[in-house]
């Protein structure tokens, strides 16, 4: 029996919700060719320059996908089933701020946490949870019935927590248990044929079709699978050709001709599916839910808080002036013209302003080349990148964005819901998140930084001297 370490189990439980997934909604096979054809384009193009945030057989196998819970007791156990691929928890969203309509979740992704682990296969999930107990949402009466249905129902069976449990403890299972821990995982995200109870589903979906979506119904779903693209731009021209309608924007940071920063994503909206519906009146008959879609994304660097900081600012400036009709309230143009206008048009720059996060390394021929050996002032980081000596490589963006999630959200409701505004909501943030899922929901910020201090820890041993950052 071959024992199978955690990082081949994340790339097969990948494979199966992919194939999974694709056989439910056969548009996301489209999306998936097309994202091929993207990416294979695009590095015959760019050669060795286009695997800069990535190998191409990372981002070629790469997949991001949602899923949605309804109570803390149902966090907590899809973390033990994500920690038996090796995927953690990583940074807290609210989206329930970050949105007009009705969005009630709060959400964090789970995902590799080591570099080594993310160039292995980068799987990750972004995981929301409804927040039920927000009354702007949800009153007494309904809070109590939420309650209730979600405690009732058991979304992941003992057995495959125990085996999860287990490959977590062990770093890994031998081949049957880790074949049946890959069976039972998938199957509980796929499309159920239960019943849905109508009167009740319609009930919360008046509410917010989110909550329907995740306190409506007896099972979770995988809601998309999101495959990364080089060129996000030729994707959503090559969707439209083939008359998929994609949302009428690409979301987070516009095209233009500098370095490419966080993450951009665009969708096709949700699809309507056949479900089994039991009616009112007692008789079962079937009906159609539009709540999966299709979603790809481009990922650039990631930022530091400062980066962060400026991207924030950027965006509101973006507001401010589509709000005053500039651009004729087409976004991502009046974005671009902030970008020109803020955002330094070489990585390069992006480094030596500590925008973003970067590994440094040493090019041992520039080094070579010198007469004078290195000292004083040419160890400052700033000036042994502006020698050559020491080259930065882009650390790419793992994670995700919590306005672009609202915005992907926001673009598959029909309907706003209802909330009410003076009630004062649920406070969550990342340490009450972390109780929830009961394990430490890392800053990625945190993990960025280390990457990042590692790579000059290095450089200082490499050049036997200090290097002032
Ligand atoms: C999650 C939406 C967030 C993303 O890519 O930002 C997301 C959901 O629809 O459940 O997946
Ligand atoms: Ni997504």
């Amino acid at each position: 029996m071959t024992f199978q370490p955690l990082w081949q189990l994340r790339a097969q439980f990948a494979r199966r919700l992919s194939r999974m997934y694709g056989e439910e909604v056969p548009a996301y096979n489209t999306l998936v060719d097309v994202s091929t054809a993207v990416n294979e384009d695009f590095m015959a193009r760019h050669g060795a320059d286009a695997e800069r945030l990535g190998s191409i057989g990372r981002v070629t196998a790469e997949r991001h996908g949602a899923i949605r819970v309804g109570s803390p007791r149902e966090m907590a156990q899809v973390a033990r089933v994500f920690a038996a691929f090796g995927m953690h928890p990583v940074g807290f969203y609210d989206l329930r701020d970050a949105s007009a309509s009705s969005v009630p979740v709060v959400s964090t992704a789970f995902r590799p946490v080591d570099p080594e682990e993310l160039a292995r296969n980068p799987f990750r999930v972004f995981t929301s949870m409804l927040a039920a107990d927000d009354p702007r949402f949800f009153d007494q009466d309904l809070q109590q019935r939420l309650r209730e249905f979600i405690d009732r129902r058991t979304l992941f069976p003992g057995e495959l927590l125990e085996l999860a449990d287990r490959s977590a403890a062990d770093g890994g299972l031998d081949t049957d248990d880790a074949e049946r821990l890959l069976r039972l995982a998938t199957r509980c995200f796929e499309l159920s044929d239960e019943p849905v109870d109508h009167a009740w589903y319609r009930e919360l979906e008046a509410v917010s079709a989110v909550a329907s979506d995740i306190g409506g119904v007896s099972t979770t779903h995988i809601n998309h699978l999101t495959p990364r693209v080089l060129d996000i731009d030729d994707l959503y021209a090559r969707m439209e050709a083939r008359g998929i309608t994609m949302i009428d924007e690409i979301q987070g940071p516009p095209r233009w001709d500098g370095p490419d920063v966080l993450l951009r994503q665009t969708s096709f909206r949700a699809l309507a599916e056949d479900r089994v519906f039991r009616f009112e009146d007692g008789t079962v008959g079937s009906g159609a839910l539009r709540v999966r879609f299709g979603e790809v994304e481009q990922r650039g660097i990631a930022l530091t808080r400062a980066g962060r900081d400026l991207y924030d600012r950027m965006v509101a400036e973006t507001d401010r002036r589509l709000a005053e009709g500039q651009g004729n309230g087409v976004r991502v143009d009046v974005a671009r013209t902030v970008w020109e206008e803020h955002l330094p048009r070489t990585e390069e720059e992006l480094a030596l302003r500590g925008l973003a996060y970067f590994t440094y390394s040493l090019d041992e021929h520039a080094l070579g080349r010198r007469e004078a050996p290195l000292a004083g002032a040419d160890l400052e980081l700033g000036s042994l990148i502006r020698s050559g000596v020491v080259v930065p490589q882009p650390i790419v963006y793992e994670d995700f964005l919590p306005r672009s999630a609202a915005g992907i959200f926001q673009s598959n409701l029909t309907d706003e819901g209802s909330r009410d505004d003076a009630q004062l909501g649920t406070d969550y943030d990342i340490t009450v998140m972390s109780q929830v899922v009961g394990r430490t929901v890392t800053d990625p910020h945190e993990l960025y930084q280390r990457q990042q201090d590692a790579s000059l820890a290095r450089l200082r041993e490499r050049l036997g001297a200090v290097v002032a950052a």
